[in-house]
């Protein structure tokens, strides 16, 4: 479409090609600019990810668990913001901050959206919001992937300028289906080979099976980053860059791993046309008004 940007980082190709440098920064703002040290600021340029406890202090643990239970447990079938695991539980809740004034509270958080504005240098939106309920024994994970190679190619966002912010509400044990990233994948993109499908997100978020790395890609990878295992009691609060190669096992333990999970994008950075896919996604999954959060536009 003419006046959309140029396409730095193709994917869902016919053939593969070499890994691309990443052109855009991932730390934005400065240490003045808000909550995070330096040496926090460096963290995230370096590795791509940042674990910070207590971003949920432990008065809000028991409410918040209390809300997401009552999420869960309401689901209207009918609702396709509700994704349900193969065997029919709840696995993730979109758009949560629209129906419960709690999620929308945390949002505004000081140690939430400070963070994401000095991250990305600038007023920030909330691109996806979702909470991921994993529970015990039949929680599945997600294979490994990046989240920029799914928004570039299917929401159309044009520049790595978004950050994670996933905040446990559970404990996260080593055998409980916590996160697994690559650190400092985060500065390469890694294209992938396969076209969208026609209606990918009706089933990507259940097992996403296109824009995933093939396994020689993905050995390469772990031997040059390495694999980092985020573990940590409730409350932490993990931001990760939406580049960053991350995954998850299933949960066969009794303990189920929860989380909110916020995608702050730029403001300067809004969505355009699909960069490889023939429909964008839905607004629940990419919101396509880049309005600066607010603190009163999440209670209004
Ligand atoms: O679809 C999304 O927006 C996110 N969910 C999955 C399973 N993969 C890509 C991205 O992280
Ligand atoms: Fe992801």
């Amino acid at each position: 479409m003419s006046g959309d940007p140029q396409d730095h980082y193709p994917t869902r190709l016919e053939h593969p090609i070499d890994p691309i440098s990443r052109i855009e920064p991932t730390v934005w703002g400065q240490e003045s600019d808000g909550p995070l040290s330096e040496r926090d600021l460096n963290v995230m340029a370096t590795d791509g990810y940042l674990a910070r406890p207590q971003t949920l202090g432990r008065d809000w643990l028991v409410p918040v668990g209390d809300e997401l239970a009552r999420i869960g447990g309401h689901a209207d079938d009918d609702d396709p913001r509700i994704v349900r695991e193969r065997q029919g539980s709840v696995r993730s809740v979109f758009e949560p901050h629209l129906f419960s004034d709690v999620i929308a509270e945390i949002v505004g958080l000081d140690t939430v959206l400070p963070v994401a504005r000095q991250l990305l240098g600038s007023d920030v939106y909330l691109h996806q919001a979702r909470v991921n309920l994993m529970p015990g024994f039949t929680g599945s994970g997600f294979y490994w992937h990046s989240d920029f190679e799914t928004w570039h190619a299917e929401d159309g966002m044009p520049m790595m300028r978004a950050v994670s912010c996933s905040i446990a509400l559970t404990e996260n044990y080593p055998y409980n289906g916590s996160l697994m990233v690559m650190p400092g994948s985060h500065r390469t993109f890694y294209s992938c080979v396969g076209a969208t499908p026609d209606r990918n997100h009706t089933t990507s978020l259940v097992r996403q099976e296109v824009g995933v790395p093939d396994q020689a890609t993905l050995t390469a990878m772990a031997s040059r980053h390495g694999i980092d295992q985020v573990t940590g009691p409730p409350g932490t609060g993990l931001w990760f860059d939406c580049n960053i190669m991350h995954g998850s096992g299933s949960n066969i333990t009794p303990f189920p791993r929860s989380n909110i999970f916020l995608v702050f994008n730029s403001v300067d950075n809004a969505l355009c046309q699909p960069f490889a896919a023939a429909e964008p996604r839905p607004e629940y999954l990419a919101a396509r008004t880049a309005q600066p959060f607010s603190v009163q536009s999440a209670t209004a």
